[in-house]
């Protein structure tokens, strides 16, 4: 090799030790299984984000909660344990009622509602976060909640005394006003919990009906499409601003890519998890007018009970949203 070649080869292999001394692995902790759509989309971001870089900015994905639980994620992202990581947006209720309104019963409760809802909750939501050095990236929601149980239900009594698995505080208040016990239960333990008997009736989308296989467990589902909820990705502001300008940028736009893919992929999945689930054997019934009043009856109670204590900030939202 003359010179000249060995000073050009040393330049790109300098060049690539430079390049890889910049490179950076982020982990990112979901607690969803990998077959759930929003991990399928998580894991599409990152490819983005790896390809835009040319594999400066390295994002992992940890579903199913094996590297945080779920109620330690947004922490953890905090503390800069995790750069990033995903969850369930209402979770954060405690801390700003502001957080949790997509997840009150019959609120908003189609794609359209929850798109306007979500208009009116992020200029809150990123100021919350921001006092956290937390900022949001995109946010996705999960195809409307309805009904699984054992036995038909044709009217709220007919919860009574159920063995309700929950996953946040609004949902616990609603099976607790229906008459049902409630129980936290992490999406990935869904099974487990049905099969020892832990819980025996359940409110989520079709997706989680599907990737837990309720026909194992679960006999009706009545699509009372009671709310929208919708999980958040977040990003460590110290985090983000030591990502290279050109870096930032791509996040940020795989982000957006992200946000509007996450959408469309929750809608199709509705109808097509619906489908599935009567497939194997769940006994698809409408809810009656009587169990959608009783329910309503609840939801109502839980959205004065919530606005008597939000902040300014909350009860604005809902104005917001409301149109007045
Ligand atoms: N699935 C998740 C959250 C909402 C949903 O549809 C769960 O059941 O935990």
């Amino acid at each position: 090799m003359n010179k000249t070649l060995r000073l050009i080869a040393g330049a790109i292999v300098a060049a690539g030790v430079a390049a890889g001394a910049q490179a950076q692995e982020w982990n990112m902790p979901t607690p969803y299984s990998d077959k759930i759509f929003h991990t399928q989309n998580i894991i599409q971001f990152a490819d983005d984000v790896r390809e835009a870089t040319g594999g400066k900015l390295n994002i992992t994905v940890h579903s199913a909660g094996s590297l945080f639980k779920h109620g330690d994620i947004k922490n953890a992202v905090r503390s800069r344990q995790v750069p990033i990581g995903e969850f369930f947006l209402s979770r954060l209720a405690n801390e700003d009622a502001a957080f949790g309104l997509d997840s009150l019963p019959f609120l908003a409760t189609s794609y359209d509602d929850a798109a306007r809802l979500w208009a009116a909750q992020k200029p809150v939501i990123t100021e919350l976060l921001a006092k956290q050095n937390l900022m949001p990236l995109f946010s996705v929601p999960w195809p409307a909640q309805g009904l699984y149980t054992k036995k038909e239900i044709k009217s709220v009594g007919d919860l009574a005394g159920l063995k309700f698995r929950a996953y946040n505080a609004a949902l616990e208040q609603f099976a607790t006003l229906a008459g049902a016990s409630p129980t936290q239960v992490e999406a990935p333990d869904i099974p487990q919990a049905f099969a020892t008997g832990q819980v025996e009736a359940m409110i989520t989308s079709p997706s989680t009906g599907v990737s837990s296989k309720a026909w194992d467990f679960l006999s009706y589902y009545t699509p009372i499409n009671a709310w929208v909820p919708k999980n958040i990705v977040v990003v460590n502001k110290a985090e983000f601003d030591r990502l290279d300008p050109a870096v930032q940028d791509a996040v940020l736009k795989a982000a957006e890519e992200a946000e509007a893919r996450g959408w469309a992929m929750s809608k199709a999945e509705a109808e097509e998890k619906t489908r599935i689930l009567a497939e194997n054997g769940i006994t698809v019934v409408e809810p009656s007018d009587e169990l959608m009043a009783g329910l309503r009856e609840i939801g109502a109670k839980m959205l004065e009970d919530t606005l008597a204590s939000a902040s300014d900030a909350a009860k604005r939202i809902v104005a917001a949203y409301q149109g007045n």
